[in-house]
Order: C-alpha cells, then sequence, then structure tokens
C-alpha cells in the first residue's frame, strides 16, 4: 500500500522521530518527506498536514495526524508494536499517553538537537521533577515488565520505546544526573538501529536546516 510521511527536520523535530519510529516497527513502505522546520509555524506545514504539524502519515486511504494515533493506526498493521500480554500492553498505552501530553519543562528546557553536546545546560525545577518522574516510569516499568530487557519491555523495542525514544536524546545530549538503570537504557536506545539510522540520517542534512534558537540556546 502506498503513502507518505511528512516528517521535520530530523535533528530537531522529536514528534517526527517517534512516528518515523512507529512507521518503521511496522514495516510500511512509505516516501519520507522532509520539510525543514522554521522553529514553530512553519508555512509549508500549514497545507500538508491538518494540524499544520508533522508527523503526518498518509497511507492508503488514511490520514494520520499525532503521534500517538499514528502508533495506533501503525499497531493495528504490526501488533508487536505493544506488549502481546494485556496487562503489559495497558501499562505501555497508560507511559506513551503520559509522555504524550506531558513534560512540559523538560521539552522547553533541554529542546532535542542531535547534534549538540550541552553537559549540564537546561536543568532547573522543572525539568528535573520530569526526569525524575521519567526515570522513574523507566525503572518502575523495565521492573514489572522488562525483565528480559534492555527495552522498558524487554527485549523488543515497542510504541513505548519509541515515544521515549527523543527523551534519551536529550538525555544523551544534555547529560542530566541518572541512575545506571536510566543510563543502560539510553545507551540501548541509542544503539537500536533505527535509532542510529535516525541519527545518521539527521547528520546528513544541510546545514542550513540548522537554526540559531536550537544550536546557541543558553
Ligand atoms: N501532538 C503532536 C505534536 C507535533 C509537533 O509539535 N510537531 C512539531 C515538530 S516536532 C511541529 O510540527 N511544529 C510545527 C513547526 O515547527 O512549524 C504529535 O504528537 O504529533
Amino acid at each position: 500500500m502506498a503513502g507518505r510521511l511528512f516528517i521535520g527536520t530530523r535533528r530537531y523535530s522529536s514528534w517526527s522521530l517517534r512516528g518515523w519510529l512507529m512507521v518503521r516497527l511496522a514495516g510500511l513502505e512509505v516516501e519520507e518527506i522532509v520539510i525543514p522546520l522554521a522553529g514553530g509555524n512553519t508555512p509549508a506545514l500549514k497545507t500538508i498536514s491538518p494540524n499544520g504539524m508533522v508527523p503526518y502519515l498518509e497511507h492508503g486511504q488514511a490520514r494520520v495526524w499525532e503521534s500517538l494515533a499514528i502508533a495506533e493506526y501503525c499497531a493495528e498493521i504490526q501488533p508487536l508494536l505493544w506488549p502481546a500480554e494485556r496487562l503489559a500492553r495497558t501499562h505501555a498505552r497508560a507511559i506513551s499517553a503520559e509522555m504524550h501530553a506531558g513534560f512540559t519543562a523538560l521539552r522547553t528546557s533541554m529542546q532535542m538537537n542531535l547534534g549538540r553536546s550541552a553537559p549540564g545546560l537546561g536543568q532547573n525545577a522543572g525539568s528535573l521533577a520530569d526526569i525524575a518522574r521519567i526515570e522513574a516510569i523507566w525503572g518502575n516499568t523495565q521492573a514489572g515488565f522488562g525483565a528480559s530487557g534492555p527495552y522498558l519491555f524487554g527485549a523488543g523495542f515497542t510504541a513505548a520505546d519509541a515515544m521515549f525514544a527523543p527523551v534519551v536524546t536529550r538525555m544523551l545530549t544534555y547529560q542530566p544526573p541518572l541512575g545506571p538503570r536510566a543510563l543502560a537504557y539510553c545507551a540501548a536506545v541509542r544503539q537500536h538501529p533505527l535509532v542510529a539510522n535516525w541519527y545518521d540520517l539527521a547528520a546528513g542534512e544541510p546545514t542550513a536546516w540548522q537554526l540559531e534558537k536550537y544550536e546557541n540556546s543558553a
């Protein structure tokens, strides 16, 4: 089935990374169209997706915006995107929804930038509280459902891991204090072939797409 996936600048677009991971995990054969982001209100997006944002998936007759809706669409095609066991699957949906809805302080203080190394930057009461909650989510999930590791629900990289993958990139860029278990999880996600592929593609983007406000924010 033919389709198109619209995404933003890979270096910066955390939601695009989530949508792209879902689509790739489900094995959809779609043309990928990268729109250079303007840092908000990108004019080109206004005429592309219903909400003026990426990611946006067209697949056959389906039109899907919002990363969590893309996750559910992809999981209907590849059910392994969610854990097979009902309680684990419920937990995966709950933590994915929490990620989708929250962690604003972290997202604004530590913006995704795959080409930047800025240890210590962005730490404030709000971002550190978000990080503490995220570390608790990761720890509780792995303790309850992920004994076979290295991902949240064990050996398989699920939609929940995809939802948290951009958070992992922030941990790697800004290096806030984290315990050994969270650090191991971050390393595992970074090494996943799809995440590694996204980093490589981001590194190949034109430097003209880089935005001052994301490169040099203090
Ligand atoms: N709730 C949306 C958020 C999508 C979103 O905020 N995408 C950003 C890029 S990461 C965007 O398109 N921003 C518009 C712009 O930069 O012009 C989702 O889950 O997909």
